[in-house]
């Protein structure tokens, strides 16, 4: 049943697009050799270290940068040795950069849908890509993250993928770009698809676009958002900025790809028989009969992997060029950026490509939180925090009321100290009752039929060696298992209830 709750969430993704430790230490790679100062040519903006922050206002706005399906393949998180993201690793240097943060659930719907309700999958039953959020009975009314800065006062405007694609909500924005049903603007397609030669994988796809930067759809939504910081405005303004890229298929212009000479790329560091101490309901959502044994048989993983780093440092350049506006506005010392991704994604490790899984690579993403007069440049927090943490810790940002029924809980004290201590596992859940729990050392997983799987980051952070079976890690086992959640309700498609609004 899970297996095919899988497969129906990589049909409908594949269907709408027919429509339409610290981190550093993860040495992943055959090649050790971290890319050095980044090539790629940028628009010159003032460092925030030249720029006087002005005392905090006492509600600063908001810009909250969403990127979908981006990994821990960013420069300044250390997943990958070739990447080029100067962009994102300059804007983590402003505040703090959260290494070790997770995702609710490994899936773009579920992920968002928590972090923008501050509610568990496991409290609301929204656990995959086709559940429909609103018709949750505990999501149905819930104030979103946006609509609580509405409540304050604020100016609320979206655009690109915030929430997931069939699941706009117009209530949680004042305006969107290109609309309130709408959520991204239409990217141009080149001819002769599949460019990979694999055939039946829909936009399980990658190769260059013969396209100007600007008529790509991300291209659009940042200068939307530019348009954006450009108004003059009479109250403070939250401000979302989603893009796509580098969610599939990998088509951006060729520049990119050049950033990536084919014979240097690296590929993953993987371990053929890594699935062999994985429960059978973990080997099912790695599919390695799937997406992996098609790209070896048409012998794609090197340039898959050339087509990903292409798509990262395309939305790399786009992140920039909205946070060099904000820079230059009148809102630069008085504006919060917060930039999330929505989960991770494999790449071949564990024989296992996109998300959809409870291990490292699915289920870590970058986080970033500038805050103006309460961070400082360059911290690093190695603590375990959730996407689930967004919601609690903007409300403490922003001076909002309080909600007791949010399920994270505020970095504040983070944002202060990077060092303070932090005791919460972060929770990432996929599929009913199937549960990661990431502390700063262990990873533990515990699915719905009881089987499990324990890795030590200090001496694994590949995650090959299971040791949920060894007795004498059965305390930490039992630890962690504390932090479980206590309701694993149904999905929302088996709840039959009216919906309230
Ligand atoms: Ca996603
Ligand atoms: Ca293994």
């Amino acid at each position: 049943m899970r297996n095919l709750l899988n497969y129906l969430n990589f049909l409908i993704e594949e269907k709408q697009m027919n429509q339409i430790s610290d981190s550093i230490n993860r040495r992943k790679f055959l090649k050790l050799t971290v890319a050095g100062a980044a090539t790629f040519a940028f628009s010159g903006c003032a460092s925030a270290s030249q720029r006087r922050i002005s005392k905090r206002a006492r509600q600063p706005n908001v810009l909250f940068i969403a990127i979908d399906d981006l990994n821990d393949w960013v420069g300044c998180l250390g997943g990958h040795p070739d990447v080029k993201t100067p962009n994102l690793d300059k804007l983590a240097q402003r505040g703090v950069l959260f290494t070790n943060a997770y995702c609710s659930a490994p899936a773009c719907n579920p992920s968002r849908a928590s972090l923008m309700t501050g509610i568990l999958p496991s409290t609301s039953g929204v656990y995959h890509n086709p559940h429909p959020w609103r018709k949750s009975p505990v999501l149905s009314d819930a104030v979103t993250l946006p609509q609580h800065f509405m409540a304050h006062g604020y100016r609320v405007v979206g655009g690109g993928k915030i929430y997931h694609g069939g699941f706009p909500d117009p209530p949680s924005w004042q305006e969107y770009f290109p609309s309130q049903k709408k959520n991204k603007p239409d990217d141009p397609m080149p001819p002769n698809r599949p460019l990979n030669g694999i055939p039946k994988t829909a936009h399980f796809d990658w190769g260059p676009v013969d396209v100007p930067d600007k008529e790509m759809g991300d291209s659009k939504v940042a200068d939307w958002a530019i348009g954006e910081l450009g108004k003059k405005r009479d109250k403070p303004f939250f401000l979302g900025c989603g893009f796509f890229r580098p969610h599939l298929p990998w088509y951006v212009p060729q520049k990119y790809f050049d950033m990536y000479p084919l014979d240097k790329v690296t590929l993953p560091n993987v371990n053929e028989n890594d699935l062999d101490d994985v429960p059978p309901i973990g080997r099912r959502m790695a599919r390695p009969e799937g997406d992996h044994k098609k790209v070896i048989e048409y012998k794609q993983w090197r340039k898959a992997v050339q087509a990903y780093l292409a798509s990262i440092s395309f939305v790399d350049n786009c992140v920039g060029r909205v946070v060099c506006t904000l820079d230059k506005s009148s809102y630069a010392d008085n504006t919060v950026i917060v930039l999330w991704g929505d989960h991770g994604w494999h790449l071949g490790e564990k024989l296992h490509w996109r998300k959809f899984a409870l291990w490292e690579e699915a289920t870590h993403a970058p986080l970033m939180i500038i805050a103006p007069g309460i961070t400082k440049q360059g911290g690093r927090c190695i603590r375990p925090v959730s996407f689930i943490d967004i919601y609690p810790t903007l409300i403490d940002i922003c001076g909002l009321s309080p909600k007791k029924e949010l399920e994270g809980k505020s970095l504040l004290s983070l944002l202060k100290n990077p060092k303070a201590s932090w005791q919460r596992p972060a929770l990432t859940t996929h599929g009913r009752n199937n549960h990661s729990l990431r502390s700063e050392r262990w990873r533990y997983i515990r699915y719905s039929d009881g089987t499990e799987e324990l890795y030590d980051h200090d001496r694994d952070e590949l995650e090959w060696n299971n040791l949920a079976n060894d007795p004498k890690y059965a305390d930490i086992k039992k630890e962690l298992a504390k932090w479980l959640p206590e309701t694993n309700v149904p999905d929302v498609t088996r709840i039959r209830t009216k919906r309230k609004r």
